[in-house]
């Protein structure tokens, strides 16, 4: 038996051509590689990697929540610059009568009442008066006439008036033409038929016609 082992080991050393030594093993030389085998099934999950570095940042996002609440009034601002002057109102209702002194004028309405003092004819009367800018002065109303009164009382003589009688007897004229519509006649006056052409005032303010060279207290009305 030993002696058919070796001989056939000896037989396959010659027929491969190979180099044996006494041993019983030998190395021969590689053979030619075999086709691939089959992929084999997939194998179980790793463990997780390590974290990645953070992502850029995103796009904004639209505008989120509500609107809040108003907030407080600001403080006050500066006061603006005035506005246009405007239009002059409708005059008002005329008042009562004034009487008012200021110095030795007689304020009465819208009259003025002076005097000098002086007592002089009706001619000499109208000259200073219009000299002063003014005229003779005439009442027009009961309170022109207090008024008037007042000054001839308060120098205690007569005072001559505006007024003068025209060509028929009886019928007065303001000294610009214009018939009386105001008169405070003493008692029967004017009884001088003609003949007394200008009017006197008493002290008590009645008035009586007269002719014009008496002296008489000069008043006038501005
Ligand atoms: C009296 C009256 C008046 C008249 C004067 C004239 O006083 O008759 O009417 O004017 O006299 O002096
Ligand atoms: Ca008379």
């Amino acid at each position: 038996m030993l002696l058919r082992s070796l001989a056939l080991t000896l037989i396959l050393l010659l027929v491969s051509g190979m180099e044996c030594d006494v041993k019983e093993v030998c190395v021969g030389s590689a053979g030619i590689p075999g086709t691939p085998g089959s992929h084999g099934l997939p194998g179980r999950d790793g463990r997780d990697g390590v974290k990645g570095d953070p992502g850029l940042p995103g796009p904004m996002g639209p505008p989120g929540g509500m609107p809040g609440l108003p907030g407080r009034d600001g403080l006050i601002g500066a006061p603006g610059i005035p506005g246009e002057r405007g239009d002059k109102g409708e005059p008002g209702e005329r008042g009562p009568p004034v009487l008012s002194l200021q110095g030795s004028m007689l304020v009465v309405g819208e009259k003025v009442f002076s005097t000098n003092g002086q007592s002089v004819n009706f001619d000499a009367i109208r000259e200073s008066c219009a000299r002063a800018g003014g005229r003779i002065a005439v009442p027009k109303s009961p309170e022109e006439n207090e008024a008037i009164a007042s000054i001839v009382k308060k120098h205690n003589t007569y005072a001559y008036l505006g007024l003068a009688e025209g060509p028929t007897a009886g019928d007065f004229y303001y000294l610009d033409g214009a018939p009386v519509n105001y008169t405070n006649w003493y008692k029967g006056e004017p009884k001088g038929r003609g003949k007394e052409k200008c009017v006197e005032m008493y002290t008590d303010g009645q008035w009586n016609d007269r002719n014009c060279l008496q002296y008489r207290l000069a008043i006038c009305e501005f």
